[in-house]
């Protein structure tokens, strides 16, 4: 069950006013021109659904300014004509954080896409909110440098929208979240004015920060419009092994041993059989084994000055339980292995709408976490089929339930107690978005729940941006 079932895809809403005569519209048409407000329904759709397509709503228009100012014009566009703006970068989100609740304007930042010249004394770049991911690292690489964060969806991600989510992805063992990239940032506030810290200084403590409570604030308390970035060194050798092994248990004390023993540690990634047979089956993936079935594996990338698969095979020579592997040291053979991980969203996404909910549990009860979760959907969604996956040296499962529809009452709310129970988080690198609002209270107390609307209702009085995420559309902090 979600908060706000009408917001879902597929139900009818009312048709929002939006035409050449519309007011707001030539108000924005003076801001931005003609090309870059989007009115055809036709046009506006790809804006209005998120990837899940679980979560939908109409836009009054989809607007695309090309820079700050541009941003900060419409953003007193839109209060003066009394609408909701609902910033969107790459609309890759999956808990419906960037798409309208209902009337909205969305403001899409792919055109603020500037490059900035990577400052190596600094080892930092400075770019807009609108660029990718995947063209951040190519910049940066040219350079001998890398971005800390990557994750699946790099190639349309944005900088801003990864931010907006404090996105997590693949290194996050090794460089932290988004939030430790981000060294500053500039943004829209909701009266339109500009809050700007691009200069690039790490240590910069003058009051409250800023940039440090716009991420992960998921468009709710400002319009990220340029990020400065902190980088890291570009690691020359690189490896990628699949281990097989019995149980979630395993994969947690092989993910301990190595945490102990291996230096360039960059990712440690967790799949099961179900989403490996799914893979195979939907996405074309080569199977990893060649029919040697396994419940369980990680997917292990080590990066170094030297090459580092001696050092990998010498830390897992005494590791317990391991009970096949694959590895790969050229750049093909590991795109083989990282395949088998990263196409589990969209081969999940090719057998149907899943219940998606993206999870943080303590490593010391992540497996009795997911023998519970078993339990719970067998007696209550008998039939269900969970495919679980996820960033296990950071506790984060990815747990999506094929079988019950987006409707399956209560399914959501089941598993999300559960983790709570279980001492985890509802909302781990994906957001909060419009999926878990009804269920701020599993992960915070009722201090800090009335502290966040303090702080929505302080910069955002009128709650003009992005209502109906994070706080519920009815919340009096959104009104
Ligand atoms: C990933 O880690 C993404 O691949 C998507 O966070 C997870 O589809 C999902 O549930
Ligand atoms: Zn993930």
């Amino acid at each position: 069950m979600t908060a706000d079932p009408d917001a879902r895809a597929g139900r009818d809403r009312p048709e929002p006013e939006a035409g050449p005569e519309d007011a707001l519209v030539r108000a924005l048409v003076g801001v931005v021109g003609d090309r870059h407000v989007l009115t055809d329904p036709a046009v506006t759709a790809p804006f209005e659904t998120d990837w899940t397509r679980r979560w939908s709503g109409r836009a009054r228009c989809v607007v695309r300014p090309r820079d700050t100012a541009e941003v900060a014009a419409v953003v007193r566009v839109c209060a003066a004509h009394g609408v909701a703006v609902v910033p969107q970068g790459g609309n890759t989100g999956l808990v419906g954080g960037a798409v309208p609740v209902a009337g909205g304007v969305v403001v899409s930042l792919t055109r603020l896409d500037g490059l900035e010249p990577v400052d190596v004394l600094a080892g930092q770049v400075t770019v807009g909110a609108g660029v990718t991911l995947a063209r951040l690292q190519e910049h940066v690489a040219a350079v001998g440098l890398a971005y800390g964060v990557d994750l699946a969806a790099r190639d349309t991600a944005t900088v801003g929208g990864t931010i907006a989510t404090n996105a997590g992805g693949i290194h996050v063992v090794a460089h932290g979240t988004t939030r430790a990239q981000v060294v500053g940032l500039e943004a829209v506030l909701a009266d339109g004015s500009v809050v700007a810290r691009l200069g690039g200084l790490v240590k910069d403590n003058v009051g409250y920060d800023l940039p440090g409570l716009l991420v992960g604030s998921e468009g709710t308390l400002a319009i990220v419009t340029r990020a400065r970035l902190r980088l890291v060194a570009r690691p020359a050798h690189r490896v990628v092994a699949l281990f097989a092994l019995d149980d979630l248990a395993a994969a947690v004390q092989l993910t301990a041993h190595l945490r102990q023993r291996v230096a360039g540690l960059t990712a440690v990634e967790y799949v099961e059989r179900a989403g490996v047979e799914l893979v195979v089956a939907r996405a074309g993936v080569a199977d990893p084994f060649a029919g040697r079935v396994h419940a369980a594996h990680l997917v292990v990338e080590v990066a170094g000055a030297e090459p580092p698969a001696e050092g990998l095979a010498a830390a897992v020579a005494d590791a317990p339980a391991i009970r096949d592997v694959a590895v790969a040291e050229d750049g093909p053979g590991q795109a083989r292995l990282w395949v088998v991980r990263e196409a589990h969203t969209e081969a999940i996404a090719a057998e149907g709408v899943p219940h998606k909910l993206d999870v943080t549990l303590p490593l010391a009860r992540i497996a009795a976490f997911r023998a519970a979760l078993d339990q719970l959907l067998a007696a209550r969604w008998p039939g269900s089929r969970p495919i679980v996956f996820g960033h296990l040296a950071d506790g984060n499962l990815h747990v999506n339930v094929l079988g019950p529809g987006p409707d399956a009452d209560r399914l959501d709310a089941a598993v999300l107690e559960l983790v709570a129970e279980h001492g985890g988080s509802i909302s781990s690198e994906h957001g909060v978005g419009r999926q878990k609002t009804a269920y701020l209270h599993l992960g915070r107390s009722d201090a800090d729940r009335a502290a966040m609307r303090a702080i929505k209702r302080a910069l955002d009085p009128d709650g003009r941006l992005n209502p109906g995420v994070l706080f519920p559309a009815s919340s009096p902090a959104a009104t």
